[in-house]
């Protein structure tokens, strides 16, 4: 069978988009990442998501940004006299072999003013952002606050 030049001129080129796709050169992997679903009303949603550096270099985490929400950023919550109190986080250092944890009474993404229709499907894309500019997007699913290990929405 003799395939047209045209086409397989297409076909590489697909090809080649993917391999570049997959390969963005972004220096941190996804272990795991959930939202916690908003409930009516919620001004602001938690999201997790745990990040490995197999890299090489050390990299630091910068922000994140959804378009599922007005507005998102790095927040600890830490116990201070007794009570939980939540800090707005300007970067985080993730060294070679480090594997950086958010979860419920720490570290996390904070989603303000949450786009309730975006998410309601199953999951939606969130971008971290490094210091030094790079981005990744990735897709985490949504997950309902009932499912979180200790019922915080923080
Ligand atoms: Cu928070």
């Amino acid at each position: 069978m003799k395939i047209p030049r045209f086409l397989l001129a297409i076909a590489l080129c697909l090809l080649a988009a993917n391999l570049i796709a997959e390969d963005t050169g972004f220096p941190l992997h996804m272990v795991s990442g959930q939202v916690v679903a908003p409930i009516p009303g919620q001004m602001a949603i938690a999201a997790y998501i745990s990040l490995e550096n197999r890299s090489g270099e050390t990299v630091t985490l910068a922000g994140a940004s959804t378009e599922a929400a007005g507005h998102a950023s790095l927040h600890r919550t830490e116990s201070v006299d007794g009570m939980n109190r939540m800090q707005s986080v300007e970067s985080i250092v993730i060294e070679e072999g480090e594997l950086l944890e958010m979860k419920a009474g720490g570290l996390h993404l904070m989603l303000m003013e949450p786009d309730f229709q975006m998410l309601s499907s199953d999951s939606i894309e969130l971008s971290i952002e490094l210091l030094d500019g790079r981005t990744q997007t990735f897709q985490l699913p949504l997950v309902s606050i009932r499912d979180m290990p200790n019922h915080s929405s923080h």
